[in-house]
C-alpha cells in the first residue's frame, strides 16, 4: 500500500553548529532500547518453542503473522509454486548482486593453515573449520528483504557451512514467503526455510523442534523482539548457540563539503531514513555555508515528497540533524564519536581522508558510491554493526561462518626451550599438576633445571 503524506510542514532537517557541544551531544546520542521491558514479553514465547516445539511455533505464527499453517517448514527443493513471481530481470539482479558478493567473501576466505615455529621445535598452527548449522533471519514487515537473504547466505556458503536454514515470516495473504527470498535460499544452498518470524523463529532454531533443526550460530537483523531472543538464547547455555552481533535502528552518518551536490547528499540521506521511523540520519557539513545548508533542505524535502514511504521520512527526518563543522578534521571526530553504520564521504579527495575513520560499519567513498550500491550489489556486506557498535564490532564478513582452531606440536628440542618457563609460572600459580607434566618428560631427557 502507498503511504501518501497529507501534510505539508517541510521535511527538513534541525541545524547545529559544532561549537553547541551540548546540541551535538544530543544529536549523535542513540535511543535507549528498553531491553528488560521487552524481555518480559519475549521469555514465554522462547520458553514455550524450546519446550512446546512445532505446536508452540505454529500457534504463534496464526497469532502474531494471522496466517494459520499446517507445517512451518519448507525443505529443498523448494516447490515450482514458492518462485512465482519471480521476473528473469529479478533473477538477473539478484544472479549479479549474488556473484559480487561472492567474490569480495572468498577472498576473505582463510583456507590455508596459518603455521608459526615461536621457538626451535615449538610449531604453533591455526587453521579454520565452517560452523557447521546457520540460521539466518530474514525479516518480514514494510519491506521484503532478498538482499538480507543473499548477504547472510552467500558468505555461509562461500565458508562451507554444512547446513543453512533460512527463517522468515510467511505473509498474509498467502502464507507464502516472497519468491525473491526463496530463490536466493535455493542458491545458496539452504536446506530449508523455516516459516515463522519474530522470536518464535529464533527459539525455533535454537532449540530445535521436532521440524526444525537446531542450528550453531543465528544470524540476521530483526525487530526488538528478534534480537532480544537472539540476545537470550546466546546466553542459555541449553540452548548452546551463538549470534552474530547486537542490532538497533540502521543509520548513515554522511560527511559533506562546500563543493558536494546537494542531490546527491539528500537522496543519501533519504535511502536511510525510509528504512524506519526509528532510522538515525546525521549529515556533517564541513563548513557550509547558508546557502548550501538551504539546498540540500530544499532537496530533502523536494525528493522526499516523492517517495512512497515519505511518511516513514519524515518522522525520521523529524529527529535527525544536520551538524555543520569548522574543519575535515573536526568532521571526522564528530564521526569516530558517533562510530557510525554507514559512513558515507562526499567530499573533494575522499579517498585520502580513509585513514581518519577510526570507527564505522562501511564506508562509501566519493560523489559515485551510494550505500545502496553497498546495500545490494556491489559485493561487500550491509550486515553491519549498528547503535555504535562499530567500535568494536565488524559487519557480517566470511570469518563470522568459521571458527579457527588452534593447534601446536613440540619435539624434545622445543621441550628444552620452554620447560622451564612453564614449570615456573606453574609454580607460582600451584598448580603442580601443569609443572609435573613438563618435569616428568624433561627427567626423561635428562634436563631437570636447578630448583624445580
Ligand atoms: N541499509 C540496510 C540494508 C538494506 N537496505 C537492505 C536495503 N535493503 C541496513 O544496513
Ligand atoms: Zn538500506
Amino acid at each position: 500500500k502507498e503511504i501518501n503524506s497529507t501534510e505539508d510542514k517541510p521535511i527538513h532537517l534541525k541545524v547545529i553548529s559544532s561549537k553547541d557541544k551540548t546540541a551535538v551531544e544530543v544529536a549523535v546520542s542513540r535511543p535507549i532500547q528498553k531491553t528488560s521491558e521487552i524481555m518480559h514479553l519475549v521469555n514465554p514465547i522462547v520458553e514455550n518453542v524450546k519446550n512446546k516445539g512445532d505446536k508452540a511455533l505454529i500457534d504463534y505464527t496464526a497469532k502474531f503473522d494471522g496466517v494459520q499453517l499446517t507445517a512451518s517448514v519448507l525443505e529443498a527443493p523448494f516447490p515450482e509454486e514458492y518462485f512465482e513471481g519471480l521476473t528473469e530481470e529479478m533473477k538477473q539482479s539478484l544472479d549479479l548482486s549474488m556473484e559480487n558478493v561472492r567474490k569480495f567473501h572468498s577472498a576473505q576466505l582463510q583456507k590455508e593453515t596459518m603455521v608459526v615455529e615461536t621457538q626451535p621445535g615449538v610449531v604453533c598452527s591455526r587453521f579454520s573449520r565452517p560452523i557447521e548449522k546457520v540460521g539466518l533471519y530474514i525479516p518480514g514487515g514494510t519491506a521484503i528483504l532478498p538482499s538480507t537473504a543473499l548477504m547472510l547466505g552467500v558468505p555461509a556458503q562461500v565458508a562451507g557451512c554444512k547446513d543453512i536454514v533460512f527463517a522468515s515470516p510467511p505473509r498474509k495473504s498467502d502464507g507464502k514467503v516472497s519468491p525473491e527470498v526463496v530463490y536466493v535460499a535455493s542458491k545458496v544452498g539452504a536446506s530449508k526455510i523455516v516459516l515463522a518470524g519474530g522470536a518464535q523463529a529464533v527459539a525455533a532454531m535454537a532449540y530445535g523442534t521436532e521440524t526444525v533443526p537446531k542450528v550453531d550460530k543465528i544470524l540476521g537483523p530483526g525487530n526488538q523482539f528478534v534480537t532480544a531472543a537472539k540476545m537470550y538464547v546466546q546466553n542459555d547455555t541449553q540452548a548452546l548457540c551463538s549470534i552474530d552481533m547486537p542490532a538497533g535502528p540502521s543509520e548513515v552518518l554522511v560527511i559533506c563539503d562546500e563543493n558536494a551536490d546537494v542531490d546527491f547528499v539528500a537522496s543519501d540521506l533519504l535511502s536511510q531514513a525510509e528504512h524506519g521511523t526509528d532510522s538515525q540520519v546525521i549529515l556533517v557539513g564541513v563548513n557550509l555555508s547558508d546557502e548550501k545548508i538551504q539546498q540540500i533542505q530544499n532537496a530533502v524535502h523536494n525528493q522526499a515528497m516523492e517517495l512512497p514511504r515519505v511518511d516513514i521520512v519524515r518522522k525520521c527526518i523529524a529527529h535527525s540533524s544536520i551538524i555543520n563543522s569548522d574543519s575535515y578534521d573536526e568532521a571526522f571526530e564528530v564521526s569516530n564519536k558517533y562510530a557510525p553504520e554507514h559512513l558515507i564521504l562526499q567530499i573533494e579527495d575522499a579517498q585520502s581522508y580513509i585513514n581518519q575513520v577510526d570507527h564505522a560499519g562501511s564506508v562509501f567513498v566519493g560523489a559515485y558510491t551510494p550505500e545502496s550500491c553497498g546495500d545490494y550489489s556491489s559485493g561487500t556486506n550491509h550486515t553491519l554493526p549498528t547503535y555504535g557498535y562499530a567500535r568494536q564490532y565488524s559487519g557480517v564478513n566470511t570469518s563470522t561462518f568459521q571458527k579457527f582452531i588452534t593447534a601446536q606440536k613440540i619435539s624434545p628440542e622445543g621441550l628444552k626451550s620452554i620447560g622451564k618457563a612453564v614449570m615456573c609460572v606453574a609454580k607460582v600459580e600451584g598448580l603442580d599438576g601443569h609443572r609435573n607434566a613438563v618435569k616428568i618428560r624433561m627427567q626423561k631427557l635428562g634436563q631437570i633445571p636447578q630448583g624445580f
